[in-house]
């Protein structure tokens, strides 16, 4: 926590950085009680860099191109991360998979989005592969991040229902408007307390939460949570 009692939040990007916007934006509207205290990138040119600066946010540029090898990297950025210090790392959009000891010391304080509705689809081309399989249903996981791929415990979805005629890019539009309501809303559970991780398994509202929370498209926050 910083001075005032926010959680120090630190955003790994390596693209475009609408996630990091919605984040961004959801602070400075008050949304989010937290401190962006810094966004890395593995890649220097991302565009998100220049939003986190047009914020002033301090970025950090780690040209994954220009280390030795993997090895090089993965030592830098867990160095980087262990220097800011954050109280949580948020993935978003953030294309390196991170090293076994980086995730396991910032255990339960690790978060990602990715674009399929976890455990389906986890991987790459989640919207193509989605449509091929003839899917009703598609969106986007807020999940824990371990260090086994996509597979940490899911905390937040939000679902779409796929219609007549969709695209890929129709698809990606409508989820990744999701990803901006609900990556936002889930730093601010872990911010007030709402959230917790407790031996790496979430707990909502003082309870163990056994399946994600969903929020679809046409509605509100289903169930008790929120
Ligand atoms: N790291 C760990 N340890 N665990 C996870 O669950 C992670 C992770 C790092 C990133 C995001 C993830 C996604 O949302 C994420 C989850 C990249 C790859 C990947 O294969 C996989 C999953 C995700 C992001 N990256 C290649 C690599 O060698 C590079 C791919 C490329 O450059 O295009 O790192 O999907
Ligand atoms: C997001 O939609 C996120 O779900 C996805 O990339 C996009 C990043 O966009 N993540 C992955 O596919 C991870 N493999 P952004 O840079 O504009 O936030």
């Amino acid at each position: 926590m910083n001075d005032t009692g926010k959680l120090r939040v630190a955003v790994l990007i390596s693209g475009s950085g609408t996630n990091l916007q919605a984040i961004i934006d959801a602070v400075a509207a008050g949304r989010l009680n937290a401190e962006l205290i810094a966004v890395l990138s593995d890649n220097p040119d991302a565009y998100g860099l220049q939003r986190a600066e047009q914020a002033g946010i301090v970025t950090y540029r780690l040209d994954f191109h220009s280390f030795a090898d993997r090895t090089d990297y993965d030592a830098e950025l867990h160095r980087q991360l262990r220097h800011i210090d954050p109280d949580l790392v948020v993935l978003a959009g953030y294309m390196r998979i991170i090293a076994d000891r980086t995730v396991e010391h910032f255990a339960g304080r690790m978060l990602n989005v990715h674009p399929s509705l976890l455990p389906a689809y986890p991987g790459l081309h989640t919207y193509r592969r989605a449509l091929a399989a003839g899917e009703t249903w598609h969106g986007t996981t807020v999940h824990l991040v371990i260090p086994e791929l996509d597979a940490g415990p899911p905390v937040l979805q939000y679902r779409v229902k796929i219609h007549p005629g969709e695209t890929e890019q129709s698809l990606r539009e409508r989820v990744q408007t999701g990803e901006y309501r609900i990556y936002p809303l889930c730093i601010q559970w872990l911010a007030e307390g709402k959230l917790e991780f407790r031996e790496q398994q979430p707990w909502l509202d003082g309870r163990p939460l056994t399946a994600p929370a969903i929020i679809d498209e046409t509605t509100e926050l289903k169930d008790q949570h929120g």
